[in-house]
């Protein structure tokens, strides 16, 4: 990696993405520092990134050796084992956490409009509102709205506090994987009991069996994926419409010099859909206009941005690793955010270009910026007072404006309903066409690449080189989050991209017109994975558990602790997963081999490492081909793809 003249390491070797290559470079010019010159100040420490310490208590903090692991012990005698056990457990709790918190106000606002207690918002989708009460088992025939909507409410609010039994959408799960959940012991029964109990776990002189402790962190991260993120994507649909493809853009362009602009960045959708109505009231579009603005501007960022545009078309300005770099543009009138991967770093970059920073939720308040608390009972109290604010920051610009020129039209908004209708047909109505595909070679598996961008690598650059080599050898992507945007600002989200897929998937996407890289939303939208695996099961053909399929997973450039609660939910599903960036644990120790490799004997997914995305794809592959042997579907692909070559030469 070169360096500039300050001795920095060049903005290049940060970023893939130009904009916020561009950002980086003027921020620099104009003393500004940014998360990824922070990272390169601050050396990760050596223990701590390999999980050998442990300050669970007070006799230590307690650190072991990472090279030589079981030469010393904890001062309570905890092994290394049982230390990487602990902390990993503690970041699945809080990831699940994390989500759930979120699934259940999105459950209270639900509540709200079928009590009629909230008026602001409706619901959209009547259908899908049937359709989830059903596969729950709640009678929909010959009923009210207000009565299923009920009843479904009663039963969801099961995901969160149930003590005893089994949440509601594992039922969603194919029936063998829910059969080895069971004889695993691993069926969540509610989050708030599996978090207290995984947390209580990891308490001094508590559970030290790291087998133990991770069958709990199983429990905790299943009820992340078929619990609070299902219920969050599930009704997020219902209340505010459930996503179809549509064309929007992505990247700093889409800020106006002349318009006020407005981010919204964070994670739940309400705050966002009142900001949408808000910005489209006539009285703020004149009020801009008499402060000489065309008009007002909204944008989105990381999770929330993505679930925004799936659904409504708003435009994106860029995922987790642009955050700070897009204030240094100079055009963002207002950057509200409400929770969960707000940056602090963002207040001191926002005072130097003047924009307002604003908090909105009371679980995310941060020093120095405006908290203007946002109530879905009367939402339009926030959002116009942060609109007012906007408009007269635009007024009183005093910061030159750059804006990078760049913006990449994309297709979004990919619903397992709609990978369903697309890929099945209405006349069949199941993933039969996908299937079918998968077993007669064409599509070699389906690949989910998600999760996060981390300064520790060059953003973007993983998930763009992993996803391009996926799709080259035939791997249908399926992407959400920061992934998402990485690869939509790389302009793989368009039907054209198929000409970079190997001959099989390009057959595939060009017949049905679909990009080779789908974007289905946020990180809590990963639980659409889930339900399209699930169906994939279902459709038949695939074997019988999501174990079986030919499948794999990663998080090039994962960071959040919500991340490993995904990746363990993912693997205890069944799902073989990789990390980019490392892994906070050390080789050679027995929690290492049950994660990479006991669970799988167990009948569950495992985890992967690797930094390198020509080796994570190589680690995906090998695994989708593994699956496709053991499915005898492996014979299959060698003949279609002599086929399609034998096709090509002679079309030459
Ligand atoms: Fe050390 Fe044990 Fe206390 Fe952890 S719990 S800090 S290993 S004494
Ligand atoms: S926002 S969790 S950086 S995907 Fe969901 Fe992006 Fe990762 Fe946050």
């Amino acid at each position: 990696m070169g360096k500039d003249k300050d001795n920095k390491l060049d903005a290049e070797s940060l970023t893939s993405c130009e904009a916020t290559c561009q950002m980086i470079k003027k921020a620099r010019k104009d003393g500004v520092i940014l998360d990824a010159d922070r990272a390169a100040e601050m050396r990760p420490c050596p223990i701590g990134a390999d999980s050998a310490c442990c300050k669970h208590c007070f006799m230590g903090p307690c650190r072991l050796n990472p090279r030589d692991p079981y030469s010393k012990a904890g001062v309570c005698g905890a092994t290394i084992d049982t230390i990487m056990a602990r902390n990993f457990a503690r970041m699945v709790a809080t990831g699940s956490a994390a989500h759930n918190d979120h699934g259940m106000s999105i459950l209270e606002l639900f509540k709200g409009i079928i009590d009629g207690k909230i008026t602001d918002y409706k619901i959209s989708d009547t259908a899908k509102l049937e359709v989830v009460a059903k596969s729950i088992g709640i009678e929909t025939e010959g009923r009210s709205i207000k009565e299923i909507g009920t009843d479904l409410y009663k039963e969801l609010d099961k995901t969160y506090t149930q003590v005893e039994g089994e949440m509601p959408f594992v039922k969603r799960a194919p029936a063998d994987t829910l059969e080895d959940w069971r004889k695993a012991g691993i069926v969540p029964r509610g989050a708030m009991r599996e978090v207290m109990e995984l947390l209580t776990r990891t308490h001094i002189g508590c559970d030290q069996h790291y087998e133990n402790i991770t069958r709990q962190s199983s429990r905790t991260a299943l009820a992340d994926g078929w619990g609070g993120s299902m219920v969050a994507t599930e009704l997020s649909d219902i209340m505010f419409g459930t996503p179809s493809p549509l064309l929007a853009d992505v990247n700093m362009g889409v800020l106006k010099e002349d318009q006020v602009n407005v981010i919204v960045h964070g994670h739940e959708p309400n705050l966002f859909e009142s900001m949408l109505a808000a910005v489209n009231d006539p009285f703020f579009i004149n009020a801009a206009k008499e402060k000489g603005a065309k008009g007002i501007n909204l944008v989105g960022m990381c999770c929330s941005g993505a679930e925004m545009m799936s659904r409504h078309g708003v435009p994106h300005a860029g995922n987790f690793g642009s955050t700070e770099a897009v204030i240094v543009t100079g055009a963002v009138d207002a950057m509200v955010v409400d929770i969960q991967c707000i940056k602090q770093g963002l207040v001191e970059v926002a005072k130097c270009y003047d924009t307002h920073m604003v908090t909105t939720n009371p679980r995310c308040m941060i020093e120095g910026a405006t908290h203007i608390e946002f109530d879905e009972e009367e939402p339009r109290a926030c959002t116009d007072e942060i609109l007012f604010k906007a408009i007269s920051r635009f007024s009183t610009r005093k910061m030159p404006v750059e804006i990078p020129k760049i913006t990449n039209p994309g297709i979004h908004g990919f619903s397992h309903e709609y990978i369903e209708y697309v890929l099945g047909g209405t006349f069949r109505g199941s993933y039969y066409t996908l299937n079918d595909n998968i077993i007669n070679g064409r599509i070699r598996g389906v690949a989910g690449v998600v999760g996060c961008t981390n300064p520790r690598v060059k953003q973007d650059h993983v998930h763009i080189e992993l996803v391009k080599e996926l799709i080259k050898n035939d791997v249908l992507v399926l992407q959400t989050g920061c992934s998402q945007i990485a690869l939509a600002k790389a302009g793989f989200l368009v039907p054209e991209a198929a000409h970079f897929a190997g001959p099989g998937l390009s057959e595939v996407c060009e017949a049905v017109g679909i990009p080779p890289v789908l974007g289905l939303g946020s990180c809590v939208d990963n639980s659409r994975i889930l339900i399209a695996a699930s169906a994939m099961v279902k459709a038949g053909g695939l074997g019988t558990r999501i174990a079986d399929l030919p499948v794999a997973g990663a998080a090039p450039e994962w960071m959040s602790e919500k991340a490993i609660a995904i990746g363990q939910y993912f693997v205890a599903s069944g799902v073989y997963t990789v990390f980019g960036v490392g892994f906070p644990i050390v080789k050679d120790t027995k929690f290492h081999d049950l994660l990479y490799d006991g669970l799988e004997k167990q009948g569950f997914g495992k985890w992967g490492t690797a930094s390198d995305p020509h080796e994570i794809a190589q680690l995906m592959i090998a695994h989708i081909d593994k699956k496709r042997k053991e499915l005898g579907i492996d014979k299959a692909r060698d003949r279609v793809l002599v086929d399609m070559s034998d096709r090509r030469e002679l079309s030459a």
